[in-house]
């Protein structure tokens, strides 16, 4: 089982911090590039077998007004990132889920807000968004679970 994952956020918001903590968790070899932008392969070992997910980072490349349709082609999920500092309004996060949209109507995808451990944010509680901290690795573990939940629809997988 192989699936593609796009990571799609600001820059700054701390994806690269979040692929590397990924990393740590689990099997994987370099990255690779493809079309200017990072392809990262992780295999995780699960009570299903071992799921292989590329996860695409746009390295860098974020600031430019929308990733090119390749980006987003035949992904089975995407991780949207923001951080606790970001826009309360998430403004930049629903262009973001436009232009995915465009690509791939019925995309899973989930939100994550980076930066746990800075507790000087006064925050709301959102249920359904997964809070992280790519920094301590807090909430990593359960947003990979998410993640390969939704892209295997299996929803009693474990990663052992
Ligand atoms: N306090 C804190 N800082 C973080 C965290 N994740 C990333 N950072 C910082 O944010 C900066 C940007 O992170 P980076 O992963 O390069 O962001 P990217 O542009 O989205 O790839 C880095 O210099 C990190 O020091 C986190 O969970 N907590
Ligand atoms: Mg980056």
């Amino acid at each position: 089982m192989e699936y593609k994952v796009i990571l799609v956020g600001d820059g700054g918001v701390g994806k690269d911090f979040l692929v590397r903590k990924m990393k740590d968790i689990n099997v994987s070899s370099d990255y690779i590039t493809n079309m200017g932008t990072n392809v990262h392969p992780l295999v995780f070992d699960t009570n299903y077998g071992s799921v292989s997910i590329k996860l695409w980072d746009a390295a860098g490349k974020e600031k430019l007004v929308g990733l090119k349709e390749g980006y987003h082609i035949q992904s089975d999920a995407g991780i949207i990132m923001c951080d606790f500092a970001s826009d309360p309004d998430l403004i930049s996060i629903w262009n973001r889920i436009k232009d995915i949209r465009r690509v791939c109507i019925d995309l899973p995808m989930l939100l994550c807000r980076n930066r746990s451990d800075m507790k000087n944010y006064t925050f709301i509680n959102f249920s359904g968004v997964i809070d992280i901290s790519a920094n301590t690795g807090e909430g990593v573990n359960e947003l990979i679970v998410q993640l390969i939940i939704r892209v295997t629809k299996k929803s009693d997988i474990q990663i052992l």
